[in-house]
């Protein structure tokens, strides 16, 4: 069962490094923008999720700047999600409101709206 999980991951990442979606280019003062925002930003992720990978790949599109955080091997973020964010599921969008609230977003379809309408991409 390890293996075909391993397996299947091997795949989902091949496939994803062929087929990896051109990210977009935008003038300089709109990226310094969307960077100033996307800095409130990380995704609490695993390297081979096939959801994590959806949203990797739309991050990717958009040229967007998100620390991606490995909440399977790195104990302090698999910790701090499970604490904070309530599940150990990933993906996971943490939203630092400016240091007033922080949000933390599970599910890759609404992480990925969430960007598209917060960030006015289109789609
Ligand atoms: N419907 C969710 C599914 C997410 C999901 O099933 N994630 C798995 C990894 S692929 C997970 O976090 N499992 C918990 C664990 O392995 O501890 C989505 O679209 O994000």
């Amino acid at each position: 069962m390890k293996f075909i999980r391993w397996f299947l991951g091997r795949l989902i990442l091949t496939f994803d490094f062929l087929t990896r979606p051109k990210p977009i280019f935008r003038e300089k003062a709109k990226q310094h923008k969307l960077d100033a925002i996307t800095s409130n930003y990380s995704l609490y992720q695993f390297h081979a999720c096939p959801f994590c990978v959806k949203v990797r790949r739309q991050i990717r599109k958009y040229s967007l700047d998100i620390e991606f955080r490995d909440a399977k091997n790195d104990i302090d973020h698999k910790e701090a999600l499970v604490r904070e964010g309530g599940v150990h599921k990933v993906p996971c969008l943490r939203i630092d409101h400016s240091g007033i609230e922080t949000e933390w977003l599970y599910g890759s379809a609404d992480i990925i709206s969430y960007l598209q309408s917060e960030l006015r991409l289109s789609v």
